[in-house]
């Protein structure tokens, strides 16, 4: 099966005829506590295990869409027209082809964000459901958010978990379609848990998510343990979270990380996206723990740490990293 099938069975029955402008939609990024890495399906970014995150809903994507009377599309970003042969806008571009009702239809997209792009923060999963975002006011679609994080998986797999404001899963779901891998929130209002950030560099990573899950999948022999590990994190977070069991739920995070960190770091050549002060950060962090203070980490596709803690210790995490942003 191919992308377009996906959309076309989607979108059977929606309006094919687009307004003029979609307005400006916003969709938030997401940190998983349980991550995706590795896929079952690369094409339509089926992922080999369930995933759960959660949002920080200040943190994320702005998007505008329109039609245009041109022989091409205009990809702004950062109120900057992209040059047509930029990566960017190619893949932007090569994503709307799925939902090009007419051929004649160029669209303007605009976008802005407020995290670094490519530096393990999630900019593509916030790019992608803010462009499905818009693109459903665009056509005034009428799909469930479920739906729309089945088009965004299309574009990127962590995109289908930034429709949602809170704690959020994406099944990783059976069926070859991938019309069972869907994203669903979990609604769970637990504002006491706090997530920081802990900037090592916005400079954009070496090597793309994209690349190091297939090369961590093909060579890395510890990857054989992830899928089913990972599933068995899934389950045990989703109870320890209903719980509200703060340090069950961010010890398992921070466990999670380490082992995805592992596989990578098992393949050949290594997927390395620590760097030294990343590491000075997670020995701080253990220390702070022998102390009894109950904080944790996780850490994406790139060097920047992701502090986990309850509301409460707030000034004493923010006395041993005065660098520390707020993130919810
Ligand atoms: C996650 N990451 O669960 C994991 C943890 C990075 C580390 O999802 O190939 O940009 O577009 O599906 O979604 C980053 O991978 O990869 C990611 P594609 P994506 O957040």
């Amino acid at each position: 099966m191919n992308k377009q099938q996906v959309v076309d069975q989607l979108l059977a029955g929606q309006s094919c005829q687009a307004g003029q402008d979609s307005g400006e939609v916003f969709a938030p990024t997401n940190i998983a506590l349980c991550k995706y890495w590795g896929k079952r399906d690369a094409t339509l970014h089926l992922p080999q295990n369930s995933s759960l995150s959660i949002a920080l809903p200040a943190l994320g994507c702005w998007t505008r869409i329109s039609v245009i009377d041109a022989a091409q599309d205009e990809i702004w970003h950062e109120a900057q027209c992209l040059p047509v042969e930029s990566g960017f806008a190619q893949k932007i571009s090569a994503f709307l082809d799925l939902f090009r009702t007419r051929e004649d239809y160029h669209f303007k997209v605009q976008t802005r964000a407020n995290i670094p792009i490519a530096a393990g923060l999630a900019s593509s999963a916030c790019g992608y459901a803010a462009l499905i975002k818009a693109l459903a006011q665009l056509f005034a679609w009428q799909l469930s958010r479920q739906d729309l994080s089945i088009l965004a998986r299309l574009g990127s797999g962590s995109a289908a978990r930034s429709f949602w404001s809170d704690f959020v899963v994406w099944h990783k779901g059976l069926r070859d379609d991938g019309m069972d891998s869907f994203a669903e929130s979990l609604s769970i209002d637990w504002p006491e848990f706090k997530v920081a950030l802990l900037m090592v560099t916005e400079a954009q990573k070496p090597v793309s998510s994209r690349e190091g899950m297939q090369r961590t999948v093909k060579t890395s022999p510890l990857y054989r343990i992830w899928p089913t590990k990972a599933e068995a994190d899934f389950m045990q977070m989703q109870a320890a979270l209903q719980a509200r069991d703060f340090c069950t739920v961010a010890a398992m995070a921070e466990q999670n990380a380490l082992l995805m960190h592992a596989t990578m770091q098992n393949a050949v050549p290594p997927v390395d996206y620590w760097q030294t002060a990343s590491v000075a950060h997670m020995q701080t962090v253990w220390a702070l723990r022998r102390q009894a203070l109950p904080v944790y980490f996780t850490m994406d596709a790139g060097p920047n740490i992701k502090l986990l803690f309850p509301a409460a210790v707030l000034d004493q995490v923010r006395a041993a990293f005065p660098t520390l942003q707020l993130a919810n």
